[in-house]
């Protein structure tokens, strides 16, 4: 695929390649329409599992990119790797510090034209992303719009991504947020359960990302891809 192909993206499934999915569902969720997989997750994700899920979704014709985690899980072979940098950890590990350990373990090995950094904001105190990464998730409209900001200008990212994994989010907030972005594409992600919920997070952000549902409730996950055609 073009590189930036994704910037047209409305919908995501985000596949966890340490929770099981059998063919059937996988089946489903792969020609449901949606604009992409992403396969990744916060805990429990190695180079076994996430080589097993790419070639699995392999077999379909859509875009599969990976959202990277950690160093040992990074497996060649996806469309694109997305890299999450997150701006509102109090550890520098989790904005810079891994990512200069990987460019000096991997270095002339990285296909830069495939990374995709991702400006993430993590904005549910209660989800693991949020305490592995040790988040300040205690931010008003002002202070997640600085972030906004400040990834897109200074770090020219091209994407910030307000994550609320497992609880959906201050829709508000998303779309006063994305008053401030000028070119960085805006990706939602948390508690997107149904069409209902699909619907007003893709009023507000760029790109949705629909996670948790897909293992819970296959056929709710399935109707979140109604977003792409209202
Ligand atoms: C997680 O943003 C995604 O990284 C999706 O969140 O699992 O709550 O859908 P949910």
């Amino acid at each position: 695929m073009r590189r930036e192909e994704y910037r047209n993206w409305r919908h995501l499934f985000k596949l966890d390649p340490d929770k099981l999915i059998n063919d059937e569902h996988l089946d489903r969720i792969c020609l449901s329409g949606t604009d992409a997989i992403m396969i990744g997750g916060s805990s429990g994700v190695t180079f076994e599992n996430t080589v097993e899920l790419l070639s699995r979704v392999r077999r379909y014709s859509l875009p599969c990119v990976m959202e990277i985690s950690n160093m040992d899980s990074i497996v060649p072979g996806f469309d694109l790797y997305f890299i999450p940098v997150v701006l509102n950890s109090r550890q520098p590990d989790w904005i810079v510090g891994m990512h200069q350990q990987a460019v000096k373990t991997f270095g002339h090995r990285i296909p830069w034209e495939m990374i995709v950094p991702e400006g993430y904001c993590i904005l549910n105190p209660d989800c693991e992303a949020a305490r592995l990464t040790d988040s300040q998730t205690d931010l008003d409209q002002s202070d997640v719009s600085a972030y906004a900001k400040l990834g897109e200008q200074m770090f020219q990212m091209p994407v910030i991504y307000l994550e609320y994994s497992g609880s959906f989010g201050d829709m508000e907030l998303v779309h006063e947020v994305a008053q401030h972005l000028n070119h960085a594409r805006l990706f939602y992600g948390g508690g997107i359960v149904d069409v209902h919920t699909a619907t007003e997070a893709a009023a507000a952000a760029d790109t949705i990302i629909v996670g948790n549902i897909v293992y819970e409730n296959l056929e709710a996950a399935l109707q979140t891809v109604q977003v792409k055609t209202e």
